[in-house]
């Protein structure tokens, strides 16, 4: 059982209001791949920078359309791990309790997390490549499928480099993030605008800051507390810390 310092439970014992922020490591125990860890597989030649653009896709539609559906089939098989179901269990402390994740891949919310601020949009869903919006795809694999209404590619619900995120998401995180006493970033490089900006908003409003990672990112040196392992082990041991 990892050690917590009694400053960092005493804040969490006594917050009301908790913000987590999460990204692909959180995933990682799930089986998921990160972004800008060692990639494996068909895909590792490529990356995620190459395709994960509007550019990429209207380069190649068909080689973004089977990167995504290779991830949405691994992403079907995978389950959610004791990082995601503590997180469930953390949110029922709090009153005031804002789940933010830039993850695509619903694990969270198969968890039983509920009103999970999505940054990046679903893999799981699809909408118009020209803005028609959402749209209905029930077959992920083979060609990329026209739009129902102006035959342009649909393409996956997510967030792109160089795109904008979902105005609503977005102010919802950040008004968490403001609002909080405690946020913890979990399993994120850190690295990915406006997200990485969350934690630093909390804190110069005056949040404590806490920090799970594996490894050291450009967050740590401004955490107050640095939890370091997978957040697997570390998020059921600091909530039963807390029970
Ligand atoms: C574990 C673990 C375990 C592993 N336990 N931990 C300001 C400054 C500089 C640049 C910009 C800026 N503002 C905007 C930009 C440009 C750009 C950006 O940020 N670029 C930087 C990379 C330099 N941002 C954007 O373009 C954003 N849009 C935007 O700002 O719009 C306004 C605008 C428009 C036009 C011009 C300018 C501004 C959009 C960003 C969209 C990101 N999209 C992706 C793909 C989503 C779809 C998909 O899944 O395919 O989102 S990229 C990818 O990165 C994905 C992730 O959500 C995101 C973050 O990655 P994450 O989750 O942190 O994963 P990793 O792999 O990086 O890290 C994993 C971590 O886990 C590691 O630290 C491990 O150690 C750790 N770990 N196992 C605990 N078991
Ligand atoms: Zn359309």
């Amino acid at each position: 059982m990892p050690e917590f310092p009694p400053s960092l439970l005493n804040a969490l014992r006594s917050a009301r209001r908790v913000a987590v922020l999460t990204g692909a490591g959180v995933s990682a125990e799930s089986g998921v791949p990160t972004f800008r860890e060692a990639q494996t597989g068909l895909w590792a030649r490529y990356a995620p920078e190459e395709l994960a653009t509007p550019e990429a896709f209207r380069a190649n539609p068909q080689r973004v359309w089977d990167w995504y559906a290779w991830r949405r089939g691994l992403v079907a098989a995978a389950r959610p791990n004791p990082g995601h179901r503590a997180l469930v269990g953390l949110a029922k402390r709090y009153s005031g309790f804002r789940l933010i994740t830039q993850n695509v891949d619903g694990l969270h919310q198969r968890a039983g997390s509920r009103k999970v601020i999505e940054l990046h949009g679903n893999i799981a869903r699809v909408k118009c490549s020209e803005g028609c919006g959402p749209a209905e795809c029930h077959d992920g694999a083979g060609r990329p499928p026209p739009c129902p209404r102006c035959g342009a590619w649909l393409r996956p619900d997510v967030v792109w480099f160089g795109e904008s995120l979902p105005p609503a998401a977005l102010a919802a995180a950040h008004q968490a993030a403001v609002e909080c006493q405690v946020f913890l970033s979990v399993g994120t490089s850190a690295l990915v605008y406006p997200a990485a900006d969350l934690p630093i908003q909390a804190k110069g409003a005056g949040a404590v800051l806490v920090e799970v990672n594996r490894e050291e990112t450009p967050l740590t040196a401004r955490a107050d507390h640095v939890l370091r392992g997978p957040a697997g082990e570390i998020l059921p041991a600091l909530l039963e810390r807390l029970s």
